[in-house]
């Protein structure tokens, strides 16, 4: 089947500047070439050169006609791609994997960045929490609590975790991680989200999810996170549901690298897990053979 790219080179939403070159790092560091060797036929949206989040959500509805979608971006954009996605699929569930739980309110946030809040905008229980701000009125809430559940939080503010209690959301934390392993993890998870009906993915992976030592590159790194293989295993068990229906890959940010290497690893990493997501395995495949010359 096939698969939209859309990079969306944006940096509002937070204070750091250089997260708008993560897009074309993730594609420099060879993604398409990855998707076209899994067999993926690529619906090629390149680089959007104006990408708030509107005009993210009117792509979404867009290239969702069409396929499988990708988008590297920075995390506040996912009002915008889960809006759209869940125009087309209204019964979606959400995956969303970070260090951060993102559900800050306009009135919770201590940092006042849009990338701690995106979550808030898009749950109906919380719109009452949620006040009405200019240039955000197309924004209608379009998931329920029931259907998000977090993997990898480490780094949550006192008022997130209020509303994770409060609302009963579902999340495994780094050190639910330690103390059930990866596999459980994700076992949990599915049955959580499509234990008793089979519904689309939309998976938001921030990179940021993943140990500082592996992703550097990151507008705000925290200690003790997913190790590679984690977050291949993630994302290969996402892959054999036959449910991911779009990603979302965030904050990859080259300019805050400390050097070339950090930002390309971490680009690289981008790269493994949008492929890994999208079927390449740690085991091998054989797609172009069905018999041995
Ligand atoms: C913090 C950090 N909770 C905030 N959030 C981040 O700004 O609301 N999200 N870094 O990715
Ligand atoms: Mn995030
Ligand atoms: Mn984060």
């Amino acid at each position: 089947h096939s698969v939209a790219v859309i990079g969306a080179p944006f940096s509002q939403g937070q204070k750091r500047k250089g997260v708008e070159y993560g897009p074309a790092a993730v594609r420099e560091a060879g993604l398409m070439k990855r998707l076209s060797n899994l067999g993926k036929w690529l619906d090629d949206f390149g680089l959007l050169s104006y990408s708030p989040t509107f005009n993210i959500f009117s792509f979404m509805m867009f290239a969702k006609q069409r396929a499988s979608i990708t988008v590297f971006v920075p995390c506040s954009l996912a009002i915008g791609t889960i809006s759209g996605h869940a125009r087309h699929c209204p019964d979606l569930c959400v995956i969303w994997v970070d260090a951060h739980a993102d559900i800050n309110t306009p009135l919770t946030t201590s940092s006042g960045n849009l990338h701690g809040q995106p979550v808030s905008f898009l749950l109906r229980e919380l719109q009452d929490k949620v006040p009405q701000l200019p240039g955000f009125s197309w924004i209608k809430p379009c998931i329920s609590s029931p259907s998000i559940v977090y993997i990898g939080l480490r780094d949550v503010d006192p008022p997130e975790h209020f509303i994770l209690k409060n609302y009963d959301i579902q999340y495994f934390s780094m050190r639910d991680i330690d103390r059930l392993g990866i596999q459980k993890v994700m076992e949990q998870t599915f049955d959580l989200l499509i234990g008793k009906r089979q519904r689309p993915i939309h998976l938001s992976f921030d990179i940021d999810a993943f140990d500082p030592t592996l992703a550097p590159a990151t507008g705000t790194p925290v200690a003790g996170g997913l190790t590679y293989r984690e977050g291949m295993y993630i994302t290969e068990e996402i892959h054999n549901t036959g449910l991911l229906s779009a990603l979302d890959l965030v904050e990859v940010n080259p300019q805050l690298a400390a050097s070339e290497e950090e930002a390309k690893a971490t680009a690289s990493l981008a790269v493994d897990v949008i492929a890994s997501s999208f079927g390449q395995t740690r085991e091998g495949g054989h797609i172009v053979y069905d018999q041995l010359p």
